[in-house]
C-alpha cells in the first residue's frame, strides 16, 4: 500500500507558494495514496509565535485542507500536536541522530543566519520531521526542493535505526513535482516565496482580495525584455510568473508561452491574476464556511484518533526494539 504523509506549518498566513508547492498536490495525492495530512503545529513553534496566531493559523491550515478539497473521508487531517507518539519517537531518534549531520543541514544555517539566539528546537527540527514521517511508516512524501535534504536524513536515520535494532522503520521516497515545487517570491525571484517574509508584497495570500492580488501582480518583478518566455536561467521572474498560471489553471506551460506570443507583461499579468482570483474565490468561500465550524473541531478529534492508532502501533514497535518494557 502506497502512503503518503505531508504538512503545512502554521508559521504564517498560507501563500500560493504554500498552494502550489503543497495543497494543490496534496488534493490530487488523495487519491493514488492513503494519505496522512496533519498541521506541524509543533514545527512551526521552532522560531518565537504569537500563542493567539498560533491558534487561529492552525485551525486556518486544516480548514484550507478542506476548503481546497481534501475529502477527511478519505484522508487523515490531524494536528500534530495532538498526537503525543510525534514528541516521543522525536527524542528517541535524537538519540540516532548526530550532532554533526544536524549542523549541516542548509534550512538550520539559512534560519539561524544573523541571529544572536536560536532555538536548540531549531537545530533538532529535522528529527521531529523524520518521525512524523516514520511514525506512519510512509512510503512517500512529497517535498518541495529546500526539504529534499530532510527526507534524506530520514531516510539515513531509519536504516541507521533499522541496523541496529533490527527492521521497524519503512524507508520513504520522495515524490517531487516539476511545476510549482519552488515558486518564488514576486520581489525577488531568487528567494523562495515564503510566509515568513516581512515584505508582504512578495507573496500572494490564499486570503488576499481580488484587488490585492492584482496590485501584487502589477508589482511583480519581470525581467529586462519584454518576452513572455520560459526560461529559469534567463527570465527567472517571468519563468515564476508563467508557473504559477501553470499551476492555477492547469495548462501546461508551453500553451501558456503561446498565448502569450508577442504580448507585453501587461496582458500577462492581468491576466494571471485573473487566473489566481478565479481558482482562490470559492476556496475561499469554503474556508469562511469551515473555519469557525464545529464539524471542524470534529473532524480534527477524529483525524487525532485515527492518527494515534497508527502512531502508537510503531511506537510500541520502537520501544520494545529499543529495550524499553512494555505493557
Ligand atoms: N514558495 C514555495 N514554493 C513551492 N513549495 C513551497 N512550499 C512552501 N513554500 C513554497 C512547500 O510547502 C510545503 C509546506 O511548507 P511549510 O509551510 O511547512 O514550510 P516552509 O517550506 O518552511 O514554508 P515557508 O513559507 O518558507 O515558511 P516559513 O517562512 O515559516 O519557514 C513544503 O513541502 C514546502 O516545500
Amino acid at each position: 500500500m502506497k502512503r503518503l504523509l505531508s504538512g503545512i506549518k502554521p508559521s504564517g498566513d498560507l501563500n500560493i507558494g504554500g498552494y502550489g508547492g503543497a495543497l494543490h498536490q496534496f488534493v490530487k495525492m488523495q487519491h493514488e495514496y492513503e494519505c496522512y495530512f496533519f498541521v506541524p503545529d509543533l514545527h512551526a513553534v521552532t522560531v518565537p509565535q504569537d500563542p493567539k496566531e498560533l491558534h487561529q493559523r492552525s485551525r486556518d491550515i486544516a480548514a484550507f485542507y478542506m476548503a481546497a478539497g481534501i475529502d477527511p473521508g478519505k484522508a487523515v487531517i490531524f494536528l500534530q500536536s495532538q498526537v503525543p507518539a510525534h514528541t516521543e519517537l522525536g527524542w528517541l531518534l535524537e538519540t540516532q541522530a548526530h550532532f554533526g549531520e544536524l549542523g549541516r543541514m542548509t534550512q538550520f544555517k539559512d534560519k539561524a543566519e544573523g541571529k544572536d539566539t536560536v532555538s536548540s528546537a531549531l537545530f533538532t527540527y529535522p528529527v521531529l520531521m523524520a518521525a512524523d514521517i516514520l511514525l506512519y511508516q510512509a512510503t512517500h512524501v512529497p517535498v518541495g526542493d529546500d526539504q529534499k535534504q530532510h527526507l534524506e536524513l530520514t531516510r539515513d536515520l531509519a536504516e541507521r535505526f533499522n541496523r541496529r535494532f533490527g527492521d521497524t522503520f519503512t524507508l520513504p521516497e520522495p515524490v517531487i513535482q516539476d511545476i510549482g515545487s519552488r515558486i518564488m517570491g514576486l520581489d525577488d525571484p531568487s528567494k523562495k516565496m515564503s510566509k515568513s517574509n516581512p515584505n508582504k508584497g512578495s507573496y500572494v495570500l490564499l486570503l488576499d482580495s481580488p484587488d490585492e492580488i492584482r496590485k501584487k501582480f502589477s508589482r511583480a518583478v519581470t525581467d529586462s525584455d519584454m518576452q513572455i518566455r520560459y526560461d529559469w536561467e534567463q527570465k527567472p521572474a517571468v519563468s515564476n510568473l508563467i508557473e504559477i498560471y501553470s499551476v492555477f489553471s492547469g495548462e501546461d506551460i508551453p500553451v501558456i508561452e503561446k498565448r502569450y506570443e508577442g504580448q507585453g507583461y501587461g496582458t500577462f499579468k492581468k491576466e494571471l491574476a485573473e487566473v489566481v482570483i478565479e481558482k482562490l474565490t470559492p476556496i475561499q468561500e469554503k474556508y469562511r464556511e469551515i473555519v469557525h465550524s464545529s464539524e471542524l473541531d470534529q473532524i480534527l478529534k477524529d483525524g487525532a484518533e485515527r492518527a494515534t492508532a497508527a502512531a502508537e502501533r510503531t511506537l510500541t514497535k520502537v520501544k520494545q526494539a529499543m529495550g524499553f518494557v512494555t505493557f
